[in-house]
């Protein structure tokens, strides 16, 4: 059995200079919430950790704090993250999470596994006042199946999520291929990791033309260890080192083109919130694209699509 081959594999692991160092910060305990759902007619506002955010280098890297003197993102834009779960105890998600499925034999929607809840922080990190949607794809040994995924991509957007977080790949699958159809006719972004084989083999969904296929950089904006990269690949976003939440209300490091993909999305719930339907297409995802597409900067390395994301061009371009 070959991983990436029969089952769907994750796309971000703990980075090498974090093994020993997974600062706990000093805060008071969340509120316990078990309810399923969130009250989505309560105002809430967010603010990010100062402290939190000085870690945050990919948050600074793509010009997000720019982005918020236009908009900070909205309460009505649900981002699904497609993953392990989101852990309800970190105290930088707790309250996100409008709603919640687990697709796993997991008794349990929680994060047990410290992916999803990664992934999550990243996103509102960068889109402070939106939402997520936890939809458990993988279990809490971080397997996935590609038709588990596809059920939860439809019931993703069934349930009203407009940003949809795929970091994992997987092989290719019909099942897969049409959920990512069905997402886009139905107006929803889907951001997917190019995948962390190094190399410019596919990885699915990220190759379907309807996904947003991002690859990973590193603080200097060359690509990241082990990104995959090829004329597939749509975009980059920061890959490397990337620091955020853990179950258990802790914080930490990872590294893979997951993390860029959840900062792509949280760059795609900014666009979201003030786009326009430009085209009279009877959605706004097109307009999305291309707003984060042509926004991008240009790199010097191949094979990373339009370059590296950049979230103040990108709502600036949707606002002009
Ligand atoms: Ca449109």
């Amino acid at each position: 059995m070959v991983a990436g081959l029969v089952h769907g594999v994750l796309l971000a692991r703990e980075s090498a200079a974090a093994y020993s160092y997974w600062p706990v910060h000093n805060v008071a305990p969340a509120d316990s919430n078990d309810s399923s759902t969130y009250d989505a007619s309560a105002q809430v506002t967010y603010s990010l950790d100062d402290s939190s955010l000085a870690e945050r280098w990919g948050v600074s890297k793509i010009e997000a704090p720019q982005a918020w003197q236009i908009t900070r993102g909205d309460q009505s834009i649900v981002v699904a993250v497609l993953d392990t779960g989101i852990s309800k105890d970190s105290q930088g998600l707790a309250g996100r999470v409008v709603t919640e499925v687990n697709f796993t034999d997991s008794p349990t929607c929680d994060d047990l596994y410290g992916h999803g809840t990664h992934m999550a922080g990243t996103i509102v990190a960068v889109a402070p006042e939106c939402r997520l949607m936890n939809v458990k794809v993988a279990d809490d040994t971080g397997r996935c199946e590609p038709s588990v995924v596809a059920d939860g991509i439809v019931w993703a957007v069934n349930h009203g999520a407009q940003v949809i977080n795929i970091s994992l790949a997987m092989k290719a699958s019909t099942d897969l291929e049409e959920a990512v159809s069905y997402a886009w006719s139905r107006g929803a972004i889907l951001i997917t990791a190019a995948g962390n084989k190094g190399g410019s083999e596919p990885s699915y969904p990220a190759y379907y033309v309807d996904c947003l296929a991002v690859a990973g950089t590193n603080e200097d904006d060359s690509l990241a260890l082990l990104s995959s990269y090829g004329d597939w690949v749509d975009v980059a976003a920061p890959g490397f080192n990337i620091y955020s939440e853990l179950p258990q209300n802790q914080y930490g490091y990872k590294t893979g083109t997951s993390s860029a993909t959840a900062h792509v999305s949280g760059v795609a719930a900014l666009v979201l919130s003030i786009a326009e339907d430009g085209n009279g297409s009877g959605a706004v995802n097109d307009e999305v694209r291309w707003a984060i597409e042509n926004g991008c900067t240009t790199l010097a390395e191949d094979g990373v699509g339009y370059g590296l994301v950049n979230a103040f061009q990108a709502v600036t371009d949707m606002t002009s």
